[in-house]
């Protein structure tokens, strides 16, 4: 038998490690609160190195708008669900149960912020923006007039978005794309619409690498930065969903 010393004891451990994992498998029902837990949200990592979108977007930027700003959404979501019914919900669906009640705006604020962040570092690609392809160019061309003058339209939503919040790509149920503007936490999952393409210009966006400059930062994720691949995917009908 050509069994060594090492082998075997290499097989005995393997097989005590995989005894403890069934133990522990098997002790899991005895503990209901395993199953019951609420949910509880995380920063999700950045899709890129922070400092993969430089020069246009700084590694100090999203120190401060991924580590301090979305971090903080997080939290406070966190802070104000637990103990109620929305701890138990998807982020979606605390969202559209909160939008427009006025006695749950921190939680529809914080959670929204929570979505549209998440969402917002999906839309960024190092070596991105540009023309679209394929279907979405097509219906980009039907719906908006073209490229151009969809870049046109949708820097002026930017600019013209007094104080903070977002300008949209969106579409509406019949599959139509519309540019779309919102206050704050304001999104298109509060209005029917999907989101397919979003730019943040909350000052904090911006403002360590642009100061006021906000129709340069805009320009410039239009230019170089906007993934178009995932905004093809929200065309095309993925959902993108935000994990708890
Ligand atoms: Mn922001």
């Amino acid at each position: 038998m050509g069994i060594s010393r090492r082998t075997f004891l290499q097989l005995a451990l393997g097989g005590a490690v995989a005894a403890s994992t069934h133990r522990l498998v098997s002790a899991a029902p005895a503990h209901p609160y395993l199953k019951e837990a609420p949910m509880t949200f995380t920063l999700p990592p950045l899709p890129f190195d922070k400092a993969a979108l430089e020069p246009h977007i700084s590694a100090q930027t999203f120190d401060f708008h991924h580590g301090k700003h979305h971090n903080a959404y997080v939290t406070k979501l966190n802070e104000l669900v637990a103990g109620t019914d929305y701890a138990s919900m998807p982020l979606e669906e605390i969202i559209t149960a909160t939008a427009g009640k006025a006695d749950k705006m921190a939680i529809f604020n914080n959670a929204a912020q929570h979505w549209n962040h998440s969402f917002f570092w999906q839309c960024l690609k190092p070596n991105g923006g540009g023309k679209p392809t394929g279907e979405l160019a097509k219906r980009m061309d039907s719906d908006l007039g073209g490229y151009e003058k969809f870049a046109a339209d949708f820097k002026a939503a930017a600019i013209g978005q007094f104080g903070s919040g977002w300008a949209w790509l969106v579409s509406d149920a019949s599959g139509k794309l519309e540019i779309m503007k919102t206050a704050n936490a304001d999104l298109p999952l509060a209005h029917g619409k999907r989101a397919l393409m979003t730019v943040d210009v909350w000052e904090h966006a911006y403002y360590l690498d642009y100061q006021n400059r906000r129709p340069d930062f805009v320009q410039t994720c239009l230019d170089k930065l906007i993934n178009w691949d995932f905004v093809a995917k929200n065309y095309a009908g993925e959902s993108f969903k935000v994990a708890a």
